[in-house]
């Protein structure tokens, strides 16, 4: 059986297939505000989208993301806590089925509705598949959603949510500038961790926001109308695709912002 989000393939059974699932680098974690210390040696994000490089819209069955070219250093994520030039692959997001939960990150036990991933490779390695399994392949920048106002640049997401209903569907999404998505404040907290998902690998320098992003609660709910089905199976509403938080084991959370 594939890994997933239900009771019988959940995050509590990653481990059976992944072992490194119980890894002294897991992602994700609580991040106690209190227990980190801001470094004020840590730069602010450089963070430049080209929206030429936008590709499509997926559903993959686990999220939706939205893809890039990343051929070249046109979109690209450098400073902060990382040294060199990473691009950026793909972001995607995760939802609770309420508003109550859904985050990944959770900040002094606080649970967002849903959290923004924007994926990001080292170009000192070839592609994104190398980088992957390589201690600072990864960096992944995560941004916290919370209930608000409208958000313009997500509607123009869920406006092609009706194409990409179902597992295995896309459809091109072209011209999209993920920028658009960040919030006005670049504050963040850092740390060594791994992706949230199998394979789990302890790739990912995480770059998480202190300012959440608003939508409204029908721009949410429209989020939980994707599938996590494909078409012609018994339909499964894509919700509570989250991993919980994971051991600290020692690591430090360092904030670029006091
Ligand atoms: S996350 O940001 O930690 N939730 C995360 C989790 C898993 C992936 C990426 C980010 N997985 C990888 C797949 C690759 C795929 C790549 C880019 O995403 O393992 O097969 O090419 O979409
Ligand atoms: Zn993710």
């Amino acid at each position: 059986m594939s890994w997933g989000y239900a009771e019988n393939n959940g995050p509590d059974k990653w481990a059976d297939n992944y072992p490194i699932a119980n890894g002294p680098r897991q992602s994700p974690i609580d991040i106690v505000s209190g227990a980190s210390s801001y470094d004020k040696g840590l730069k602010p994000l450089k963070l430049k989208y080209d929206p030429s490089t936008c590709l499509e819209i997926l559903n993959n069955g686990h999220s939706f993301q939205v893809t890039f070219a990343d051929d070249t250093d046109s979109s690209t994520l450098k400073d902060g806590p990382i040294s060199g030039i990473y691009r950026l692959k793909q972001f995607h997001f995760h939802w609770g089925a309420s508003d109550d939960k859904g985050s990944e990150h959770t900040v002094n036990g606080t649970k967002y509705p849903a959290e923004l991933h924007l994926v990001h490779w080292n170009t000192k390695y070839a592609n994104f598949g190398e980088a992957a399994s390589k201690p600072d392949g990864l960096a992944v920048v995560g941004v916290f959603l919370q209930i608000g106002a409208q958000n313009a640049s997500l509607q123009k997401i869920i406006d092609a949510f009706t194409a990409i209903k179902a597992k295995g569907q896309q459809t091109t999404f072209a011209g999209f500038d993920p920028s658009s998505l960040l919030p006005g404040c670049l504050d963040y907290w850092t740390y060594e961790g791994s992706l949230t998902t199998p394979p789990l690998l302890e790739s990912v320098t995480w770059i998480v926001c202190k300012q959440p992003i608003s939508l409204s609660a029908d721009q949410m709910a429209k989020f939980r109308s994707l599938l996590f089905s494909a078409k012609g199976e018994a339909e499964c509403c894509m919700v509570d695709n989250y991993r919980p938080p994971q051991p600290l084991k020692g690591r430090s959370v360092r904030a670029s912002f006091q």
